[in-house]
């Protein structure tokens, strides 16, 4: 039996850090109610709230010049989930995990998913990988996949996605995530019109074999690791794609997948209103797809993310369900403490964006009373709502401090014993 943090450590940290919490707390509800705002509807929102941690997520990153391995980190899927375990014990935001395939491939997938579940861990959407080649793979993908100009190439991948979506029904998944790095790095290279074209053709091919409960997201990158252009390079065209497919598809918005300053708020709205926000990936960015950890460069930007979402699910929005998932890389960090800070700052936007007095916002807006309008959207955002956050986790038996609790058990150190290097191993994205 591998090391799991004891529940005894959690409920003795809890016990020591109470009667604090309990005071904060008390003093957030009066504050909040002051602004006419009720705490308990936040905290059990926030209680509901789950985001899902990307199993290659659990492994140290990199970057193009270097992966610096992390001590004790998981060799293979079945520690993936283990650790994914350890987060969601913690912090009881993180009840599934999204694989990616073939990282995660294994021979016995009912195996998987009985481990998964036997340790209170479930499958989110699966991830398609057709920007590497695989070792036993005939066609590369070096000039593309989904959109190479080579029909043969395009089948490949999309056997590929089949196959994910094959595997994605034995874990229990409902939705198949598709990020194609297709694109093009010189003027004139590929053909715009035509890459498109025949990305829609093959696409057509994979949301043909998705059952009739799945869905699948098409995620939008403008660059990397093509610089000119990229196939599904924004929202628009991400969604003129899930119009063109059907109704099973919709589009998935990674905070990092966008031209710098762009208003991802807005376009948030604009796939709410259109029906087709599929989810997100969640993360930080100073200039790029940097995959840092969510919240921890704007998290003005994560919390006016949120105040849509708030709003869209006030609204009843026809055909609103995002998946939330994380998608970062975590190149200097312990990847635990960086998904559980990560999975409690999206909660903590959510929850800013819950403590918005929504009534006055709209009457504001309608007035024209532009500082009075800012004034109470920004009220939310300068709450410190982390009593609310800590508070949640305690009542389904997490951890007030998950950090504190995760450096004292040692887990980490216990891994390095239970995890001796192997040649050849690999996780992360370098
Ligand atoms: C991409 C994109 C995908 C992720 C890969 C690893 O930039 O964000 O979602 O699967 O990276
Ligand atoms: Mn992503
Ligand atoms: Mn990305």
């Amino acid at each position: 039996m591998t090391y799991q943090i004891p529940s005894a450590l959690i409920e003795e940290a809890n016990g020591a850090a109470l009667p604090a919490h309990e005071d904060d707390y008390g003093a957030l509800a009066r504050r909040l109610a002051r602004r006419g705002i009720a705490i308990e509807p936040i905290t059990a929102a926030v209680s509901a709230f789950a985001v899902a941690v990307p199993t290659w997520g659990v492994g140290t990153g990199g970057t193009r010049f270097a992966r610096f391995p992390g001590p004790g980190e998981p060799r293979g899927i079945f520690e993936k989930l283990e650790d994914c375990a350890t987060i969601h014990r913690l912090t009881r935001a993180t009840p599934t995990c999204s694989p990616h395939l073939p990282w995660d491939k294994v021979t016995d997938y009912s195996e998987l998913r009985e481990r998964a579940a036997a340790l209170g861990i479930g499958f989110d959407a699966v991830n398609s990988n057709t920007f590497q080649d695989q070792s036993d793979q005939a066609l590369s993908y070096k000039f593309g996949s989904l959109a190479h100009t080579d029909k043969a190439v395009r089948a490949q991948a999309v056997a590929h996605n089949l196959e994910c979506i094959e595997i994605g029904r034995k874990l229990g998944s409902k939705a198949l995530t598709v990020w194609i790095a297709d694109g093009s790095n010189f003027p004139g290279q590929s053909s715009l019109t035509r890459a498109f074209d025949v990305y829609l053709e093959a696409m057509a091919e994979v949301y043909a074999g998705l059952p009739d409960d799945w869905r699948v997201f098409i995620e939008h990158k403008i660059h990397e690791p093509a610089f000119y252009s990229t196939v599904i390079s924004d929202w628009g065209t991400s969604l003129m794609a899930a119009e063109a497919l059907g109704p099973k598809a919709a589009c998935l918005v990674d905070l990092g997948h966008h031209a710098p300053n762009v208003n991802i708020e807005q376009i948030v709205a604009r796939l709410v209103r259109a029906g087709r926000l599929a989810g997100f990936h969640f993360n930080d960015s100073n200039y790029g797809d940097d995959d840092l950890d969510s919240g921890s460069a704007d998290p003005f930007r994560l919390f006016r993310v949120f105040y849509e979402l708030v709003d869209a699910a006030a609204r009843k929005a026809p055909g609103f369900d995002p998946a939330y998932m994380l998608d970062q890389s975590h190149n200097v960090t312990d990847p635990i403490e960086s998904l559980m800070s990560s999975a409690s700052e999206v909660q903590r936007a959510y929850a800013q964006a819950l403590a918005v007095d929504r009534a006055a916002l709209t009457a504001a807006q309608e007035a024209n009373d532009v500082m009075g309008a800012h004034q109470i959207y920004k009220a939310g955002y300068l709450t410190d709502v982390s009593p609310i956050l800590a508070e949640a986790r305690r009542r389904s038996g997490g951890a007030l401090d998950p950090l504190g609790v995760y450096r004292a058990s040692g887990y980490r150190a216990r891994k390095v014993e239970e995890r001796p290097p192997v040649a050849g191993s690999s996780s992360g994205i370098v």
